[in-house]
């Protein structure tokens, strides 16, 4: 059988938008920029972006536009030993991880959505906003619930393969995203004292550089936004045509600036209505699930409306990313074991959805004493992830593609037409970005 490819150039960036886009920038880019002070943390952000983020995108994308298979197989392909395909294990590992526990929030997102539909958030009186979240995240069946609609629905999308599920879903889901995101920012900007939140997000304190967690934190969510050491955008370009040809730079460039304005927009959104109503933006992650339901509830009338649009634009953000996160293991399961995609999604489904009962059960639920390393079972596997198999992924990735690989493969792959842009290129992944990767996982290691 024929091996699935995107149908156009633009579907294909679209897709790699999807997945960028998600819980990353809409619930942990603003609570992380809040707790690091605003202004100065997403300067530093953008220039991790600018550095890290741009050629270890283009060189992912490389590795499977070369390879033309899952995230295993074009590690085995185009590295030039068979060590290198720990990289691609590594990669699908990742996902797989991170999904477990992606669909658990996404299913809370869910169902603040159907809360505000059907009436009952709204209800909540002023200040109570925290004890209901703690109630329905601490819940028992509710989290599960939801956790078991969230990957029913990406398993549906998913059986329909890549043309059919996810290049159609991210080319009707990403143009209405922008619609309403812009419709909330909009009107977050006319409250009144939103003013103060822009002043906290654009003018940097620059004392807040003087924490070199910061730093930390800002490449971490580079990586986490960009889906990057995911194994996501090697099993993206895996599917891209060879024939046809496609402009890899300017669709890396493309899929930073979507993803970077995305996160930007959404925090203009949120901090407008934050400061608004005199709350502070330095709650962490229930920023979007207190601080904010607090802010519509005081809304009155519009607040519901706001409310929903607000949690549909998360969830169907969240979606096209926890289809990218899957999809990196149903290909390397469709590849590695000769199964259909029917048959790997539908397995795969329920294994992650197995693995995200325990994450669906710490927080707060039953499985909340249960801890390892100190820490509830959903933020282990976060942190495994994120301060982890995440540098130690893209670490791999720069190896290969700016070591591995000859220098003409790496710039044949990428298909640079500016030499200037090219040689860049070389400079940021042979020795920027492995070094500042190194640097932030010796930190995590060795603590900072
Ligand atoms: N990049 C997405 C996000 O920002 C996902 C990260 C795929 C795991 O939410």
């Amino acid at each position: 059988m024929a091996r699935e490819q995107w149908g156009t150039k633009v579907g294909f960036m679209l897709a790699a938008v999807g997945s960028a886009v998600g819980l990353g920038n809409i619930w942990r880019f603003p609570y992380i920029t809040g707790e690091y002070g605003g202004g100065a943390f997403l300067l530093v952000y953008l220039v991790c972006v600018a550095i890290i983020g741009l050629p270890v995108i283009l060189a992912e994308f490389s590795i499977g536009k070369r390879g033309q298979l899952d995230a295993v197989g074009s590690y085995r392909k185009t590295a030039p030993s068979k060590v290198w395909v720990a990289g691609g294990w590594l990669a699908v590992t990742t996902s797989f991880l991170i999904v477990s526990f992606y669909a658990v929030i996404t299913g809370w997102v869910l169902h603040y959505m159907f809360g505000y539909l059907m009436g009952s958030v709204q209800q909540v009186e002023s200040g109570g906003v925290e004890g209901y979240f703690l109630d329905t995240i601490g819940a028992t069946w509710t989290p599960i619930f939801w956790l078991v609609v969230v990957m029913a629905i990406i398993v549906g999308i998913l059986y329909f393969g890549v043309q059919k599920g996810i290049e159609l879903s991210s080319k009707i889901f990403m143009p209405l995203l922008a619609i309403i995101l812009v419709i909330l920012a909009g009107y977050s900007l006319t409250l009144d004292g939103a003013l103060e939140g822009m002043s906290f997000l654009f003018i940097p304190d620059w004392s807040a550089l003087a924490d070199p967690a910061l730093y930390l934190a800002a490449i971490g969510q580079s990586f986490f936004t960009l889906s990057l050491g995911m194994g996501i955008m090697i099993t993206y370009g895996g599917y891209l045509s060879r024939q046809t040809g496609t402009n890899l730079p300017a669709t890396a460039r493309n899929v930073v600036i979507l993803d970077t304005l995305f996160a930007i927009v959404v925090a203009v959104a949120i901090f407008g209505a934050v400061y608004a109503i005199g709350m502070e933006p330095s709650q962490g992650p229930a920023l979007i699930f207190v601080v904010l339901p607090e802010v519509f509830n005081q809304m009155a009338g519009a607040g519901t409306i706001f409310a929903i649009a607000f949690f549909f634009l998360v969830f169907i953000a969240a979606l096209t990313s926890a289809i990218s996160l899957a999809e990196v293991s149903i290909s390397a399961a469709i590849e590695r074991f000769k199964i259909s995609r029917q048959k790997a999604t539908l397995i795969l489904g329920a294994l992650i959805t197995v693995l995200g009962v325990p994450s669906a059960l710490s927080q707060g639920g039953p499985l909340s004493e249960f801890l390892i390393f100190g820490l509830p079972f959903l933020d282990f596997v976060d942190t495994l992830t994120d301060s982890y198999f995440l540098p130690i992924g893209g670490l791999i990735v720069v190896l290969l593609v700016g070591w591995g690989w000859t220098k003409r493969a790496t710039l044949d792959e990428a298909d640079f037409r500016n030499p200037m842009i090219a040689t860049l290129y070389l400079i940021l992944l042979r020795f920027i970005a492995p070094a500042m990767i190194i640097i932030i996982l010796a930190l995590n290691i060795f603590g900072s």
